[in-house]
């Protein structure tokens, strides 16, 4: 949950005046070959957006005829991502040799798991495929919002920006050098990348032929060789909670088990309302997951009384029971302001996000 990264007065965000385009496409001629939603780079568009004011929404592409249209109208964007699946692979270099010719000044990035995992393998890949500017390996959200901050910094000077060598992301540089850098550290609550469903980036793919996929955790224990989650880099499992509204939990709550969270405002509202963690189905919770549901409880009562000292000490209690408890981070963090800062007589423990 990241309530109090948005909440809080937060640095403000990097301006990048560029044009970025993401494509995850697939065949359409006698079926659309691969009828899902593109779920993943919506999120890396919702992340980088997150981070970098662009000077223009990143526009998203499932069919090849949508991007042929943009490609038509003449506007070049300053770069296009495409997703490079075993099933999209051929598809999308096209379009990456198209764009270079067209534009040779638009930057292409490729990403998603249709990449060798050994490093001569990727620079044999890289040297192969010349339209390819940058390669962004594993996790994309966090290597691709870095990459779009320092070409707009560097004037999408490509060589100069593959010089820096971004984690995770590759290149080959003019003059032949390799840049396969080590991969970037993975996001470790999911929640960190807005959704890219209720903030209706995908809202014009719900179009009778896709379905929609959500990714409610990353990464897998085991080591399968033929999985692209099977390496080290994904051996942990990253999850993002899944967040109710009053009206949905109360819809629910006879098959699930949760826990209050908090009473907020979003953004642009005054309406406040009471949300919740989905924690298990009904009557699965386990011991320690009883006991961060009461001690929780008990610590947002205190923290609406202002009583610091009781509310420290009930989320210091269920950090005890789930270490990296991000809910009881927040409050001791807010806790911690307010002891300074005391809050004004009218404060009602409502918290008001500022920003979406
Ligand atoms: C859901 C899923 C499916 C679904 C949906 C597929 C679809 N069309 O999207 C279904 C069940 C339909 C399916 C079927 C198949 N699948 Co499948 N599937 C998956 C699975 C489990 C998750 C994919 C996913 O959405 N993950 C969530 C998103 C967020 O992660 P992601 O796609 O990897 O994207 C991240 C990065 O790769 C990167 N990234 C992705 N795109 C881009 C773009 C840019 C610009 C950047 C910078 C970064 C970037 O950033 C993203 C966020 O971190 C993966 C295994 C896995 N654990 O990843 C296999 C996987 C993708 N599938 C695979 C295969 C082989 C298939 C099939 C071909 C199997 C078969 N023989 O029939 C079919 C093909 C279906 C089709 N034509 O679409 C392989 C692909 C291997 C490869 N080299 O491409 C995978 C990787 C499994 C494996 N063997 O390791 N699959
Ligand atoms: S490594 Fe891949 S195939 Fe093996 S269990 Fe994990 S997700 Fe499934």
């Amino acid at each position: 949950m990241n309530i109090g990264k948005a909440a809080s007065s937060a640095p403000s965000k990097r301006q990048a005046n560029l044009a970025v385009w993401l494509a995850d496409l697939t065949y359409t001629q006698q079926t659309i070959a691969a009828d899902v939603i593109p779920q993943a780079i919506g999120g890396i568009a919702t992340f980088t957006e997150a981070q970098i004011r662009l000077a223009q929404p990143i526009r998203i592409f499932k069919y090849p005829e949508r991007l042929t249209e943009a490609i038509g109208h003449g506007i070049p964007p300053d770069v296009v991502g495409f997703s490079n699946y075993i099933w999209n692979c051929s598809l999308s270099y096209e379009f990456a040799l198209l764009i270079k010719r067209r534009w040779p000044g638009t930057v292409v990035v490729f990403g998603g798991p249709n990449y060798p995992v050994l490093a001569e393998e990727q620079s044999a890949f890289l040297r192969s495929h010349p339209a390819i500017d940058f390669y962004v390996q594993k996790e994309g959200e966090l290597a691709f919002s870095q990459l779009v901050i320092m070409l707009s910094e560097l004037g999408a000077d490509v060589e100069a920006v593959k010089a820096i060598g971004i984690p995770s992301v590759h290149a080959i540089a003019s003059d032949g050098a390799e840049y396969l850098t080590p991969t970037i550290e993975r996001i470790r609550d999911l929640c960190e990348i807005p959704s890219p469903y209720t903030t209706g980036r995908l809202d014009e793919f719900f179009d009778g032929v896709l379905m929609p996929i959500v990714q409610t955790n990353r990464g897998c224990p085991f080591g399968c060789t033929f999985c692209v989650e099977g390496v080290r880099y994904y051996n942990k499992v990253y999850r993002s909670s899944i967040i109710l509204s009053e009206e949905t939990f109360k819809l629910a709550q006879d098959v699930i088990e949760a826990r209050e969270l908090d009473i907020i405002t979003a953004a642009g509202k005054t309406e406040p309302i009471r949300i919740y963690e989905a924690m298990s189905r009904a009557g699965e919770l386990k011991p320690a997951q009883i006991a961060l549901r009461d001690l929780s409880a008990e610590g947002l009562a205190a923290y609406r009384l202002r009583n610091w000292d009781d509310a420290q000490s009930r989320f210091e209690g269920c950090l005890r029971h789930a270490p990296e408890d991000g809910p009881s981070q927040l409050f001791l963090g807010r806790i911690a302001t307010l002891r300074n800062q005391a809050p004004s007589a009218d404060w009602d423990g409502i918290w008001r996000f500022s920003e979406k």
